[in-house]
């Protein structure tokens, strides 16, 4: 079965899914941004789930439950921060997916959403980084037959435009 891939504009943090995808540091001790409003909405059960994972690399995800959060569990994927484009951002960023949706199959998860990361604090232009999500998600899901539908969770009038405008091509 082909996955479904959609974008939606919510706060991922009400998303009713099996798995949603945060926009994380390599501490995992928590942040602002999507990873801020994650934490506060999960409680602190998360915070003390983390603090056991000794953090994550640039590119790499890793999974805890979701606590208060809607949603069953949390996958924590790091992004790069955004130097210009000419450091590798791009190859992290997809790496950064990939690892999400690698982790959503190992864990039986059907339906994950993803924030748009590191497109806030960490400054990756929305239009790269959004053809980026998209490629590297459509890519991971050939080898993740489990996971059947992804919703790119748009924050802003902006990214759901850029997303609605990819997914529609
Ligand atoms: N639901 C969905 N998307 C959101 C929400 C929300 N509740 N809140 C913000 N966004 P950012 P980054 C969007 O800054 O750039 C943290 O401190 C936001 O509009 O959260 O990857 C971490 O700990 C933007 O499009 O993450 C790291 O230190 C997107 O989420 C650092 O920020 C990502 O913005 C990571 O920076």
């Amino acid at each position: 079965m082909t996955a479904v891939m959609s974008v939606r504009r919510a706060d991922i943090t009400t998303m009713a899914v099996d798995a949603i995808v945060n926009a994380a540091n390599e501490s995992l001790l928590g942040g602002g941004g999507v990873d801020g409003a994650i934490h506060r909405a999960a409680g602190p059960g998360l915070q003390d789930e983390c603090e056991t994972l000794h953090g994550c690399a640039t590119g790499s995800a890793k999974l805890t439950g979701g606590y208060a959060l809607p949603a069953t569990y949390v996958i924590h994927a790091v992004g790069p921060v955004w130097h210009g484009g000419d450091r590798g951002e791009a190859l992290a960023l997809a790496s950064a997916y990939e690892a999400a949706i690698v982790l959503a199959q190992e864990h039986r998860c059907r339906t994950v959403a993803f924030p748009s990361i590191s497109t806030g604090i960490y400054g990756y232009p929305k239009a790269q980084a959004a053809e980026v999500a998209v490629r590297s998600v459509a890519r991971a899901l050939a080898s993740a037959p489990y996971v059947e539908e992804v919703t790119f969770c748009a924050y802003d009038d902006e990214d759901l435009a850029i997303y609605r405008g990819i997914l529609s091509r």
